[in-house]
């Protein structure tokens, strides 16, 4: 194969795979629909972002810039398509980000020319990732990121100890970026911070994420929920943590809002994930809660346990055994398009519809917090279908 027919053969390797077909997994569980096929991979990347095309320069055509894994998106229906903020990770492990954009949201993602350029502060971002989209009432696209540095009080000899804010920006057409000062908060480190859609009393509203450590939680690790007089230099003197992390839950070691809550009548429906515990390391799941319409700090439903376990193929990845969600969005039908990624490695889609949801909100029993709990609850189910079986012969 002479230089151009291995190009145009690539070429077409990568057309396949992002004009590919995706497909319900059915029956689904009732409360949503998953799909075959990851929505955006590393190899959804175009071709021309990983290799020098041109024989003199590259004559092997190698790889000259790998990407490792397109994970964690934020999300969001812009001009009548569905468009992802992914967080795209070079072979360099520096995350940046990048829209990719599909016509149907459930396939056919095609990431735009060229990636996002995101100004910096006068304090340089080592990486940045993880964003959150919020369409405000004012009328601006903010994205929050996770804007993460060497921690500077780190000793020489320690090269890993990093130090996690909230970095923020926001735009108009999601192309040019206006990059605003990172939040200031008294959390040491902040992760998953999330803007609320609408003003509270002429405040922006933020979903924080205090905690200790770049890890580990220490005494943070609940999702909080602060005010902020304005978003140009946003500052929470006061977090309240409204979502605590709780023992032998699925959110034992450390919690965080995962994409913008949606308003629904009644209240606004939340998407986060939890983390617990095992032999084998973390275990990042995701779940729901609701919180009231006229107080988005007070959650009125908590349904108990997790809403997405990562499954599968799901498991595997750089950092397996993670479901993460950061990017959701609600159609004019009704319908929810929820964006996960699994094991910090692809994004995946799963469809329901914010009816299902409340109704998965409001109807799936708390956690009890005790084994004797979770049996009592189990058993009103398992008698009252007994009865329903017998009355209907079944
Ligand atoms: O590796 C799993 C996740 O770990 C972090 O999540 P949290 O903020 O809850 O600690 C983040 O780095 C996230 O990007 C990653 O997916």
């Amino acid at each position: 194969m002479n230089h151009i027919d291995k190009i145009e053969a690539l070429f077409q390797k990568h057309h396949s795979l992002i004009t590919r077909k995706n497909v319900p997994i059915e029956p689904g569980n009732g409360i949503f629909t998953r799909y075959q096929y990851p929505v955006v991979t590393a190899d959804h990347a175009p071709i021309f972002w990983r290799y020098d095309l041109d024989p003199d320069t590259n004559p092997f055509l190698m790889q000259r810039q790998g990407i490792n894994a397109a994970f964690n998106a934020g999300a969001m229906e812009f001009n009548g398509k569905i468009c992802m903020v992914v967080r795209v990770e070079g072979y360099d492990r520096k995350s940046f980000f990048a829209i990719a954009e599909s016509e149907t949201g459930i396939d056919g993602f095609k990431f735009w020319d060229y990636p996002l350029t995101m100004p910096e502060t006068e304090n340089p971002d080592i990486n940045v990732y993880d964003m959150r989209l919020t369409q405000h009432q004012d009328g601006w696209i903010y994205g929050l990121f996770c804007t993460e540095r060497r921690d500077p009080s780190a000793p020489e000899y320690d090269q890993s100890a990093a130090d996690a804010q909230c970095g923020i920006a926001r735009t108009r057409d999601l192309m040019k970026w206006e990059r605003l000062p990172d939040l200031k908060s008294a959390g040491s480190q902040q992760r998953n911070v999330v803007l609320h859609p609408e003003f509270i009393d002429g405040k922006y509203g933020l979903y924080t994420r205090p905690q200790d450590g770049f890890i580990d939680a220490g005494k943070g690790g609940g999702i909080g929920w602060g005010l902020t007089e304005s978003m140009e230099n946003a500052s929470v003197d006061r977090e309240q943590i409204i979502d605590p992390k709780k023992y032998h839950t699925i959110k034992e070691i450390k919690n965080g809002q995962g994409p913008p809550p949606l308003k629904t009548n009644q209240g606004w429906l939340h998407l986060a994930h939890g983390v617990r515990g095992t032999a084998a390391g973390l275990r990042y799941v995701l779940y729901m809660f609701i919180t009231a319409l006229d107080d988005p700090a007070k959650v009125i439903h908590r349904p108990g346990g997790y809403f997405l376990a990562p499954y599968g193929e799901e498991r595997l990845g750089d950092v397996s055994n993670v479901a993460f969600s950061n990017g959701w969005v609600k159609r004019e039908d009704g319908t929810v398009y929820i964006y996960y990624a699994s094991s910090d490695t692809r994004m995946h889609v799963a469809t329901s519809s914010i009816d299902q949801l409340v109704d998965y909100c409001i109807n799936t029993p708390e956690d009890g917090l005790r084994s004797a709990a979770s049996v009592n609850t189990r058993k009103a189910l398992i008698e009252s279908n007994l009865e329903f079986i017998k009355a209907h012969n079944l």
